[in-house]
């Protein structure tokens, strides 16, 4: 049974984890793979263990965002897993493997038609982004978001909102 929780609720769960694998959905544009790179940044900065899972090589667009991140097929480690920027478990490929022999799992979307799943998830329907979610629930904790994190963040919002235009843009977003 999926269970909903706020974004501080999130956070706090998030911390709870050692090792962990970060799944964003397939064919990833640059919110799925801008939230992934930076959260994985922010976990390794605050002593957890966690890798980026790509279903395959990154698309060559997003080449700058850098290649530090394992091939599905190869992540053969029992670990906790985060699902970012994916609507439904049927958009996280080959990865589901991983996530179905996973320790516990969390779900964190801005997909109002995401019905939730995962053993807990958060879903804001209202926000620009899955980065612009990842940046609150940093902040929720009161952490430092380093420079590196905020660029992959910066990059996904920016791809999310086409340059802060859509209507999905807040005051906060620009923020
Ligand atoms: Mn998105």
């Amino acid at each position: 049974m999926t269970k909903a929780i706020d974004l501080t609720l999130m956070a706090h769960e998030i911390m709870r984890l050692h090792k962990v694998y970060i799944i964003p959905h397939v064919n990833p544009d640059g919110d799925a793979l801008g939230s992934s790179f930076g959260l994985c940044r922010f976990l390794r900065e605050n002593g957890k263990t966690a890798d980026v899972v790509l279903e395959k090589e990154i698309p060559q667009g997003y080449a700058f965002l850098g290649n530090d991140y394992i091939l599905a097929e190869k992540a053969a480690e029992k670990r906790d897993v985060i699902v970012l920027d994916c609507g439904e478990l049927s958009r996280i490929g080959k990865s589901e493997r991983i996530f179905m022999s996973a320790g516990s799992t969390l779900v964190i979307d801005h997909h109002e038609t995401n019905d939730g799943f995962g053993d807990k998830c958060t879903i804001m329907g209202s926000l620009s982004s899955t980065c612009e979610m990842i940046y609150l629930i940093i902040k929720a904790l009161g952490l430092t978001i380093s420079r590196e994190t905020a660029f992959f963040l910066y990059t996904g919002i920016t791809s999310d909102t086409g340059g802060m235009r859509y209507s999905c843009t807040s005051p906060a977003t620009l923020a």
